[in-house]
């Protein structure tokens, strides 16, 4: 095997590992915030009283991943559990250039103008491998960013996806202590991205395009079952006819599918984030969602579900990144890779050998 095929499968391994690299923008953030004394008490009590500087520093916090802060980052999220939950969570996916932050704009500014709190977060595959930011584009959300009620923070980068949808995770968890009642959560429809905002939202929203040939083409198995709802963006100018016409496949499609679990079928929107078209009519069908959800206990059980889920889950990040930051353990995989390479052992009993050890230590 290849040099870097192994240092890729190494770093997949230990992606849960602090010991990531980070880009120069958190290592700043980091640096200033180690200057400040934390306490965590403190910032809890600022983050419930809707303190955005507060809850910038305390996700500053989750994203450093250095296990040096991980005590008061349990202490953070422990402190603002008991205020989080009063909230509906809403991913929203699509590939890119469809509008997502042309929508979160939109969108995001008419719940203001109903007084909600928006908080805007991002799951973004690509920024691991970039480092780059998916809502480094702020100024597609030019307005919203202005807003006293609205909180958006861009995709925390150099890390794995895995690391980044547990930051999302906590992330969420402190926005709605701070009191932000809608989280949107922005994700690229790539890789595993929208199964992940899946498994952390209670509304997911599918953003589609038309006037691409037959429109069931292309779209990928398994993000039909998950959306709530598709909408047909850009349905302006020239695009309206192909965009009702895609409206009408996508229907015909939807209706193929058996009942949900939760009750809901799942519908197929019009707009044009950009002319902030369709925009209310997407406000209430999700309002409508929440409210039919939470009468059939079906918001509350998905709730426990993606609980039970994101425990094993941490379970997971957390053993690999034990087992993969213990010393011994380190420089044995070396030796076992060379050995490997050698043709003087096995892929399972080098496995074995290294599992045997980390059971003594
Ligand atoms: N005509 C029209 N253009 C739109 C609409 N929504 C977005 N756009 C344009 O489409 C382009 C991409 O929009 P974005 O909101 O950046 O798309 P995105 O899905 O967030 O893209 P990524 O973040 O790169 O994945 C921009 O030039 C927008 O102005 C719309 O409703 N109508
Ligand atoms: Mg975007």
């Amino acid at each position: 095997m290849a040099k870097k095929k192994i240092n890729t499968a190494l770093n997949e391994a230990q992606e849960t590992s602090p010991a990531k690299n980070i880009s120069l923008k958190s290592a700043e953030r980091i640096k200033n915030l180690r200057k400040k004394k934390i306490d965590p008490e403190n910032l809890v009590e600022q983050i419930i009283q809707g303190n955005k500087t507060a809850l910038s520093r305390a996700i500053t916090l989750i994203e450093s991943q250095q296990t040096k802060h991980q005590h008061d980052v349990n202490a953070i999220i422990e402190g603002c559990l008991p205020y989080a939950n009063q909230s509906i969570r809403i991913g929203i996916t699509g590939v890119p250039g469809v509008g997502k932050s042309t929508f979160i704009e939109a969108f995001g500014n008419y719940l203001i103008g109903l007084e909600k709190k928006v908080a805007v977060l991002a799951v973004d595959p690509s920024s691991s491998i970039s480092q780059g930011s998916i809502l480094g584009d702020k100024t597609r959300m030019e307005e919203l960013v202005k807003q006293e009620n609205a909180f958006i923070r861009p995709t925390p980068s150099g890390d794995s996806l895995g690391g980044v949808a547990q930051k999302t995770r906590e992330s969420i968890i402190l926005c709605e202590a701070a009191g932000f009642d809608t989280i949107l959560i922005e994700t690229v429809g790539v890789g595993q991205s929208e199964t992940i905002v899946h498994s952390m939202t209670d509304f997911f929203l599918l953003l589609k395009l038309a006037g691409a040939g037959d429109e069931l083409q292309g779209i990928k198995r398994g993000i039909m079952e998950m959306a709530d709802a598709i909408v047909i963006n850009k349905a302006d100018g020239e695009n309206q006819q192909p965009a009702r016409q895609a409206k009408a496949e996508f229907k015909k499609a939807l209706h193929l599918y058996p009942e949900t679990e939760s009750g809901w079928r799942p519908k197929v929107k019009l707009a044009s984030a950009l002319h902030h078209k369709g925009i209310e009519e997407i406000e209430k069908m999700i309002s409508s969602y929440e409210k039919a959800t939470k009468e059939n206990n079906y918001f509350q059980h998905k709730r426990q579900e993606q609980n039970k889920f994101w425990l094993l889950q941490t379970i997971n990040n957390r053993l690999k990144a034990n087992f993969y930051d213990q010393p011994k353990i380190k420089a044995e995989l070396k030796k076992q890779l060379t050995a490997i390479e050698n043709n003087e052992t096995t892929p399972f009993v080098a496995a074995n050998f290294l599992f045997n050890l980390m059971k003594h230590l």
